[in-house]
Order: structure tokens, then C-alpha cells, then sequence
């Protein structure tokens, strides 16, 4: 058990979904955010930081033994917004981890550094990166962040390429991408009690009947999501209109984010 995980994006989507239920990997969580997080776990402590600040970032990771780190722009975005969230952002956690006995990471990656493959393909861990954007591509630089860390200094990172994480899928694609909390919260679990972590990709995603993806060589964390996107998928029919084969929607695995314009700062 970790005596204190620190939860950047602690104000987010994802993070309110999982927040409560993390209490049993570590002792004391605390939670980061520039925004107001509303109610917090019980007995957990809330430090707002920006994560462009360096110096704040440095004293936030000081006395962390984990980090889950989900905070940053999760769209895409104007550049400098991008910037200075994900790009110095990332810089700053991975050298406050450096001065900092090096904090396991669970590093919020995405679906977007492979946004330009179809849906038809299907990915190893392995597969080179095919950014859909600006935000995609701050993603594989935050990867490539952590591997140089690694390979320099040992620093241990979940490189973790979450689908669509969501309290149901919302659309047909997510039927393919959907990541349950519930599955969030056990990988979340093995990435901070696994023996031997490494610098691994992982794939964030439930065990849905269609998959683009294939965890396999992630297999010594020894994860296995058990919810599937099944449960939903005649409500999605339902509620969601099919897109056109021909749609990039449903073309592309990044989806809209593949059709998102250049968005001039
Ligand atoms: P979100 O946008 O709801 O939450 C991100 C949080 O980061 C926000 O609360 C925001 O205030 C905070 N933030 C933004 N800029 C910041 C800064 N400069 N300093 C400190 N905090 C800042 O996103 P969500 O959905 O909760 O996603 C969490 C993480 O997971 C993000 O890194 C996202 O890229 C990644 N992700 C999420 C997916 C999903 O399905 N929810 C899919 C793939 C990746
Ligand atoms: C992401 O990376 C986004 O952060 C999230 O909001 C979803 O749109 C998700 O990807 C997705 O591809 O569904």
C-alpha cells in the first residue's frame, strides 16, 4: 500500500468518477486541480497547483509516493493552452519525480497517438504513433517523456492509452473504446501494487465485445477488465444515430477528434 497517492485533475470527469474509490492503495491521497474539486474523500487533502507552475508542481510531488496523473487539457485545443498544461506540465511532474525519490506514475495517456489508424486495425503496444492533433500529440510527448525518464533514471511509468472512460459509452465508437470506471480503478490498482512495473503501454480499455486494441505485451501487470460495452449497446442503438460507413467517425479510430480544425490561439 502507498502511504500517499497524489491525483492531479482531481476536479475532472474521470477523476470524480474514480476518486472515492480509491481509498485502499494508499494511506492518504492527496488531489491537485486549478479548479474547485467539490466534495472530496473522506480525510483526503486538497493542494490547487497549476501544473505550468514549477515550483508548486516540486511541492506537490514532495512526500508522494504514487501519482495518478489525469490532470492537463483533455481536448483538443488551442497550442499555447496545450502547451503549458501537457507539455510543461508533463516536464514539471517527471522533474519533481526526479527530486523526489521517483513516485510511481500512472501517466493519463490517450487513444489519441493513434487516432489516425482505422478501425479495422488492430494494435499492439507496440503500434508507432498516429497523432489526431495537437492534444494527441502532447500525449505522445508526454510518453516520450516518460521513457527517457525511465531509461535515464529508472522512473517507473504507466503509460496508461485510455479508450473512452465514462460512466456508459455514449456513441457506436464507444462501444469499442469504453473504459468502466470499475476497470480504471483495478488498473489502477496493479499499477501501483505490481512488483516490477517498468515503463509499459497499456491500453485502457474494458473487455468489449469489438477491440482495436491488444494488451498482451503489457501482460506482466497482470490486469484483466471485467465489464464490457455489451451491457450497453442496445441503448446506444437506440438513443445514437449510426453513423455513415463512410463517416470519419466511424472510419477513423480517433473518431471526431480526427476531424477537429487547427485551432489558431
Ligand atoms: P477533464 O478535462 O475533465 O479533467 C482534466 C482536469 O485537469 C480538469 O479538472 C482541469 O481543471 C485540470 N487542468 C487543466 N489544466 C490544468 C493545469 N494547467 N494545471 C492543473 N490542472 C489542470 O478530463 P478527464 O476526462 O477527467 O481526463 C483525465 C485525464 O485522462 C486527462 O489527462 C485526459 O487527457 C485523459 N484521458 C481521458 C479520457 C476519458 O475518456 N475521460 C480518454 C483518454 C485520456
Ligand atoms: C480523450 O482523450 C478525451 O480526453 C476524452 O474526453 C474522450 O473524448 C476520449 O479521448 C475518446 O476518445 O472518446
Amino acid at each position: 500500500m502507498l502511504n500517499r497517492l497524489l491525483i492531479t485533475g482531481a476536479a475532472g470527469g474521470l477523476a470524480r468518477l474514480i476518486r472515492g474509490d480509491l481509498g485502499h492503495i494508499a494511506t492518504s491521497l492527496r488531489l491537485s486541480d486549478i479548479a474547485e474539486p467539490g466534495d472530496l474523500p473522506a480525510g483526503a487533502q486538497f493542494v490547487p497547483c497549476d501544473l505550468a507552475d514549477a515550483g508548486a508542481v516540486d511541492a506537490l510531488v514532495k512526500g508522494c509516493d504514487g501519482i495518478l496523473h489525469l490532470g492537463g487539457i483533455s481536448t483538443e485545443q488551442g497550442f499555447d493552452a496545450i502547451l503549458n498544461a501537457n507539455l510543461i506540465g508533463v516536464r514539471n511532474l517527471y522533474e519533481a519525480a526526479r527530486r523526489h525519490g521517483h513516485p510511481r506514475i500512472f501517466l493519463a495517456s490517450s487513444n489519441h497517438v493513434v487516432g489516425f489508424y482505422r478501425q479495422e486495425e488492430r494494435l499492439g503496444t507496440d503500434a508507432p504513433h498516429k497523432p489526431d492533433g495537437w492534444y494527441g500529440i502532447s500525449k505522445s510527448y508526454a510518453e516520450a517523456v516518460a521513457l527517457m525518464y525511465f531509461h535515464k533514471f529508472g522512473q517507473e511509468t504507466a503509460m496508461v492509452r485510455i479508450g473512452s472512460c465514462f460512466a456508459e459509452p455514449r456513441d457506436h465508437r464507444m462501444l469499442a473504446t469504453w473504459l468502466a470506471p470499475e476497470d480504471f480503478v483495478s488498473l489502477t490498482d496493479r499499477v501501483f501494487a505490481a512488483p516490477r512495473l517498468g515503463c509499459p503501454v497499456i491500453w485502457g480499455v474494458s473487455a468489449n465485445d469489438v477491440s482495436w486494441w491488444d494488451n498482451s505485451g503489457a501482460g506482466h501487470l497482470g490486469w484483466t477488465p471485467r465489464r464490457s460495452s455489451a451491457e450497453f449497446a442496445a441503448k446506444v442503438a437506440a438513443a445514437v444515430p449510426r453513423p455513415a460507413p463512410t463517416d470519419p467517425v466511424a472510419i477513423w479510430q480517433g473518431g471526431a477528434f480526427t476531424q477537429a480544425p487547427i485551432i489558431e490561439d
